[in-house]
């Protein structure tokens, strides 16, 4: 048996092409099934639906053999103990400083709401800056309409959400995509079958640029 690790919503959505490319095709839409195991065509491989940012944690303790991460939890996670071999150049965005539009720099520490609480230390301490970082878990966008920090880090695709709430980005920290992680002793004991749907999905991911 593999099982594929996957997030519905954008990641799922195109990750479908990819995935018929190596001939795997679920058997149900996990946005009208409640199912959290889905079956495909191929009676040995089934999808495993979570949320996006527990799919490295299942790939890494072998619950699933493959998973689609965004490249933003990847960094989060730490990679540790799964293989990243294929950027799927899908689900594609920018980790981003922003803040609101035309407010300057407090004096003294800045106060940054994220949920990427590593890739915000390790960008502000890479300038030697000193900054506090408060921990969230979603509609980061609020934090300084509100007065809980004075930035905050997010991945920005069009930019409306930002410009929605009055905000605007600051600083690029790192571009985003999706990439296939696999588990590293999957690896070694599937190598031949694992290899065989890299290179199926390489073929459409070079096909779709
Ligand atoms: O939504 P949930 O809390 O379940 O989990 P999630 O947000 O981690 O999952 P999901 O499916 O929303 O995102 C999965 C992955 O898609 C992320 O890990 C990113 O790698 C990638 N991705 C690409 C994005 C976006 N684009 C994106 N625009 N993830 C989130 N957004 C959000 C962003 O947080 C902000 O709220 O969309 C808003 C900004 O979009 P624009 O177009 O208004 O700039
Ligand atoms: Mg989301």
């Amino acid at each position: 048996m593999l099982r594929i690790a996957l997030s519905k919503g954008r990641i799922f959505d195109e990750t479908l092409p990819l995935l018929a490319a190596a001939g795997i095709h679920p058997l149900e839409n996990p946005e009208t099934s409640r199912k959290l195991i889905l079956d495909t065509n191929q009676p040995e491989i089934q999808l495993v639906i979570i949320r996006a940012t527990d799919v490295p944690t299942y790939v890494e303790y072998g619950a699933a053999d493959l998973g689609v991460a965004g490249k933003d939890v990847l960094m989060e996670h730490g990679g540790e103990g799964l293989y990243e071999p294929l950027d799927l150049k899908i689900a594609c965005c920018r980790l981003m400083v922003a803040g609101k539009v035309n407010e300057p720099a407090p004096n003294g520490r800045l106060r940054i709401a994220t949920k990427y609480v590593r890739s915000t230390e390790r960008f502000y301490a890479s300038r030697g800056e000193q900054v506090e970082i408060i921990k969230l878990y979603g509609s980061m966008e609020l934090a300084p309409l509100v007065g809980l920090a004075d930035r905050i880090v997010d991945v920005v695709d069009t930019g409306n959400t930002l410009r929605a709430n009055g905000l605007e980005p600051l600083e690029h920290i790192a571009d985003i995509s999706s990439r296939l992680v696999v588990n590293k002793a999957t690896m070694k004991i599937k190598h031949r079958f694992i290899n065989q749907i890299i290179e199926q999905m390489q073929g459409a991911v070079a096909k779709a640029a």
